[in-house]
């Protein structure tokens, strides 16, 4: 019936910034909240109660669990236009996800144009990984996604991804590689291949310019740099790296955001890490690395929430590196239990993250997403003690129909019974 499950939250209990009461009483609602936020969340339970005619009297208190909960996409490796974008934010807000991290650069593609550096989206979007079709957003287009997205109360974080990761800006601009790198455009699928030059001002006065473009067309808070896998790049220097770049974010007005790895540098006050490398014992020191140095943990552990990986050896798309993740393992998990020192305080929240190596249509990833996106949704936002598996099974099977109906393509897992 409604996905995410509410919390019961008690009589004089606060809403928060997102929450709100519900009450239907003979067909007619009333909803209390103190933000729009909260408006716009009721009224997405109120839609789903009502899906299947009248809505029963019911009274509702509800908040979420955890501020930020996202899904990532990798527009990188494989790209997918304004249409498709709006398309999955109209889902997010159905199950009262808030953040869209749009994965903007790699090795096989460079997705924003920046004025500043124009062969980036020229020459660096024009590949993908195999042989896709390129692609990259104007200004106008990620405007109009930042756009549609806040007007769904979804904040858009951009990561343009340092200092490894960067083949197609290579490819573009040769000079911001050490001397020597390669700089032909890359279509496979390896990682930690390339890497900036650490060393040269120019890297920090290239990246100030799309910083700088990028802040002013996303107003949220956070730039993600990226700074995961950086195999070529020696300590020392992702170091070196670490501490000349996050100056560059504050500039900007930006809090910094990274992956894990970002937790082996002294950070910025505020930063956020994402924990994801459920494949390396040093995920779990990197996530404590982070709390002890202040920053917050967002959560998305490769083995339960990345939406690359398989759902079983028969999953046609995917990867297989953290194992495969069926739906109940999206879902059965307590995201405060995961790593010893890392508790409820120190998580600002859950983001499931689409890697699109093997991904090219959206209804590759529509299928990759759904209906594991659901469940990560209500990991998100729902109270531990609200959350339980057949509970969610039962709900879930009802919504197969409404994504019939819709043209959604999704998963048919067997662990659900599918009307
Ligand atoms: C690891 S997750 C990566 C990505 C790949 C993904 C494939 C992370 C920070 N890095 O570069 O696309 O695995 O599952």
């Amino acid at each position: 019936m409604i996905i995410p499950a509410p919390a019961r939250l008690g009589p004089g209990e606060p809403l928060g910034d997102e929450g709100y009461r519900l009450e239907v009483r003979d067909g007619r609602a009333r909803v209390d909240a103190e933000t729009d936020a909260g408006r716009f969340y009721a009224e997405q339970t109120l839609r789903r109660l009502s899906a299947d005619g009248p809505p029963a009297d019911v009274a509702i208190a509800d908040r979420p669990r955890f501020a930020w909960r996202g899904f990532m996409l990798d527009v990188a490796r494989h790209f997918f236009g304004v249409d498709d974008v709006c398309r999955l934010i109209d889902q997010l807000a159905a199950y009262k996800l808030n953040v869209l991290h749009l994965h903007l650069s790699d090795d096989q593609g460079w997705r924003l144009a920046i004025d500043a550096w124009p062969r980036l989206a020229e020459h660096g979007g024009s590949g993908a990984a195999g042989s896709g079709p390129g692609g990259f957003y104007t200004h106008d287009d990620l405007r109009a996604i930042v756009h549609y997205a806040a007007d769904r109360f979804v904040t858009v974080v951009p990561e343009i991804d340092t200092p490894g990761h960067v083949q197609a800006a290579l490819a573009s601009y040769p000079e911001l590689g050490a001397p020597g790198s390669s700089s032909d455009l890359y279509t496979g699928v390896e990682v930690g291949f390339s890497s900036l030059d650490v060393h040269s001002a120019l890297t920090y006065s290239f990246l100030d310019d799309v910083f700088g473009e990028l802040a002013a067309l996303t107003p949220g808070p956070f730039l993600h740099i990226g700074g995961d896998e950086a195999h070529s790049t020696s300590h020392d220097d992702y170091l070196a790296f670490m501490e000349r770049v996050q100056p560059v974010v504050g500039a900007h007005g930006k809090r910094l955001a990274g992956w894990e790895e970002m937790a082996s540098a002294p950070l910025a006050e505020g930063a956020v890490v994402q924990y994801w490398n459920t494949a390396s014992p040093r995920g779990h020191e990197l996530a404590r690395a982070a709390v002890a140095q202040g920053a917050r943990l967002v959560m998305s552990p490769a083995d339960r929430v990345y939406l690359d990986m398989k759902y079983d050896a028969e999953t046609p798309l995917g990867q297989e590196w953290a194992g495969h993740v069926e739906v109940r393992d999206s879902y059965d998990w307590d995201p405060a239990a995961l790593v010893d020192g890392v508790g409820e305080d120190a998580i600002l929240g859950v983001e499931a993250p689409l890697w699109t190596e093997t991904l090219t249509t959206l209804r590759d990833v529509e299928t990759m997403a759904f209906p594991r996106l659901c469940a990560v949704a209500e990991v998100a936002w729902s109270p531990q003690a609200e959350r339980d598996w057949e509970d969610f099974r039962a709900r879930l099977a009802a919504e197969g129909a409404r994504w019939d109906a819709a043209g959604l393509a999704y998963h048919r897992s067997p662990q659900v019974d599918w009307r």
